[in-house]
């Protein structure tokens, strides 16, 4: 089965927001290598201001599952550890998604990969080029470290470095 770099998006804002990234980290571990995590973020809310501030990160992983166990897996340890169907950009408890597989291009009704949020989403994309800057993305033939100069985004994102609201697992 050959192995693919997958980059996947986590972000959480309700209850133990760390706590949270971390369990969907170990969670995940299992069925992937985890090869880089990048640091937390704390993030604005986008696309729907009244709800807390969001905590992001961004991993690299390696897997030999396709895209449709992979989603399937996603949601699976998205619902152990609590998310409950809510409103579109609403607050959850822990959201998994699949930002890059490869240079696989992907377009059902279930699952769009790349993830079409990422080149107007700073809350991907600054974690997102802090662990791939030069990868170049599929579709727009851009490195991400581009797409961030770019992006028309400018909700607030800052590194969280250190202190007890950090994931352990690295
Ligand atoms: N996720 C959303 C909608 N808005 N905002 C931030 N800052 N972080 C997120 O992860 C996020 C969001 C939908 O998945
Ligand atoms: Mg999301
Ligand atoms: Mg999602």
């Amino acid at each position: 089965m050959p192995q693919t770099d997958v980059y996947l998006g986590l972000g959480s804002n309700i209850g133990d927001r760390a706590g949270n990234l971390t369990a969907a980290l170990r969670a995940l571990s299992p069925y992937m290598e985890l090869v880089t995590v990048s640091n937390v973020y704390e993030t604005e809310p986008v696309g729907f201001d009244h709800q807390p501030h969001f905590l992001n990160l961004v991993c690299h992983t390696v897997m030999a599952m396709s895209p449709g166990e992979l989603l399937h897996r996603t949601q699976a340890i998205e619902a152990q550890l609590g998310r409950r169907p809510a409103f579109r950009n609403g607050p959850r408890v822990i959201d998994i998604d699949i930002l890059l597989y490869g240079n696989i291009c992907i377009h059902t009704e279930k699952l769009e990969i790349p993830h079409p949020g990422i080149p107007t989403r700073s809350f991907v994309l600054a974690p997102l080029a802090e662990i791939a800057p030069d990868f170049v993305h599929p579709t727009l033939q851009k490195t991400i470290k581009q797409l961030l100069r770019e992006t028309p985004d400018h909700h607030w994102v800052r590194a969280v470095h250190g202190g007890d609201d950090v994931p352990v697992v690295r």
